[in-house]
């Protein structure tokens, strides 16, 4: 099934394998002989950039970590002049302190066309306009998608996150017909364009979603209240450039990432080697044309797994699956591993519930209780909470191996957000 995309290369396994080891020569050259930082941690590793003749070499580099941004705070692994430098941007911060990134002119254009090859993906056409409610500023999101979008050629509707008012009022008077938002603010749109009753006047066909995990019960309710055709899952991080490091496609099997832009590996975080192909495991990348702050074998922290084989909808780009948390975002409960995303899965089996959710942790008399809070679907009869509430009970135990408390709320009762949702308030010590 083969296309022709303005964007998206149509490269063979080889052809990127070729563009890869190519990538890292020059990465690893240009970091060594650029940054201070990145020749101490090569040395201390016993690795000259000559040493690395194959892609199979990547596994002597040593790995780059969220530690090493830190210790190179405020410009980490800054591998150029500083009068190259164009721009920096800074991480959502969700997780410790900020990440600040440096850009050269170079990083912009090559985040530009990563993120054209995500509209095209979607399906957009250049008579599309693009809502863009992601925060600008320091944040990469707001940046990212205008880039793109511009460089794409459609026409971009550069709101910003929040003020539901005025996003109401523009989707409809502009007919925009793409959202690009988080899923959190996705979906407090849907819910309050139904509130408005003024779905059926907004012209929203597809959105493109990211940076933080969705469920599948969040991604219907959205896809129904905005009355779209279709989503798409964006992921990115900072390091990277930025949003539009991988799309999913219209087939849903998983988001092409951009292989002739970097390398994912997929490692075992307590063994730090590579996973078998399709387990699930810590996302490590290397860029291979960065030039402000290049990475080599950055751990990301996020956690998917690669889809091996061909897509149906031709991309030959390979892929990962949907990220499903971060390695960080794990919750120790009475000896338990517990990931916020496994009460989501488990929440897909309850009707009368609706995809939002936050879990309370507390130490009482010594012992860790938690509490997930979650609410009634609009329209049912709270009458029938208690016996949701029990059943929900036992399937969290069934499936965490640990009780909780549960407590349902009335519809719209949780705080919602705007940028990336908070679903864990730990108040143990
Ligand atoms: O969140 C960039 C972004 C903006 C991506 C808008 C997509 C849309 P950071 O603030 O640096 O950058 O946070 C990056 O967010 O390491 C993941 O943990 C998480 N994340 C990003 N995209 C997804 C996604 C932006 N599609 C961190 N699914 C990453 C799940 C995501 N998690």
């Amino acid at each position: 099934m083969s296309q022709t995309h303005r964007f998206i290369p149509s490269l063979s396994a080889d052809e990127i394998a070729a563009k890869q080891l190519d990538g890292l020569q020059w990465t690893l050259r240009h970091a060594y002989e650029n940054s201070p930082q990145h020749r101490a941690k090569l040395d201390a590793a016993g690795v000259q950039p000559g040493d690395v003749r194959s892609l199979d070499d990547l596994e002597k580099l040593p790995f780059t970590s969220v530690e090493d941004l830190r210790d190179g705070y405020p410009l980490p692994l800054l591998s150029v002049p500083e009068e190259d430098v164009v721009r920096i941007h800074a991480s959502s911060g969700t997780t410790g302190k900020r990440k600040i990134l440096a850009y050269t002119q170079n990083d912009i254009d090559t985040w530009k066309e990563m993120f054209a090859r995500c509209y095209e993906l979607a399906g957009l056409t250049r008579l599309d306009r693009v809502q863009i409610a992601v925060g600008y500023g320091l944040w990469t999101a707001g940046a990212g998608f205008q880039l793109g979008c511009e460089r794409f050629g459609a026409t971009a509707v550069p709101i910003g996150p929040g003020n539901l008012e005025m996003q109401l009022a523009l989707a409809e008077d502009m007919q925009s017909t793409c959202l690009c938002s988080t899923a959190s603010m996705a979906l407090l749109m849907g819910e309050e364009a139904e509130k408005r009753g003024m779905t059926d006047r907004l012209a929203l066909r597809r959105c493109i979603f990211g940076a933080e995990t969705h469920s599948r019960k969040m991604r219907e309710a959205f896809t129904e209240k905005l009355g779209l055709e279709d989503s798409f899952d964006i992921a990115g991080l900072t390091e990277l450039y930025g949003p539009g490091s991988a799309l999913e496609c219209s087939a849903h099997e998983g988001l092409h990432y951009w292989a002739d832009i970097y390398i994912l590996e997929i490692i075992d975080p307590q063994t730090l080697k590579p996973v078998e192909p399709g387990e699930v495991g810590e996302m490590v990348v290397t860029t291979l044309r960065k030039e402000a702050a290049p990475l080599i074998r950055y751990r990301t922290r996020d956690l998917s797994r690669l889809i091996p084989g061909e897509c149906s909808c031709g991309v030959t780009l390979p892929r990962h699956a949907p990220i499903i948390g971060r390695s960080d975002d794990m919750i120790i409960y009475r000896g338990v591993n517990i990931y916020p995303g496994q009460i989501a899965d488990v929440l897909e089996h309850f009707p009368r519930l609706s995809s939002e959710y936050r879990i309370f942790l507390e130490r009482r008399e010594g012992r860790d209780n938690m509490t997930i809070q979650v609410e009634r679907k609009p329209g049912l009869d709270p009458a029938g909470d208690k016996e949701s509430a029990a059943n929900f009970g036992v399937a969290l135990r069934d499936k965490l191996l640990a009780r909780a408390t549960v407590e349902i709320l009335d519809p719209g009762e949780l705080p919602r957000s705007f940028a990336k949702s908070k679903r864990v308030v730990d108040d143990r010590e």
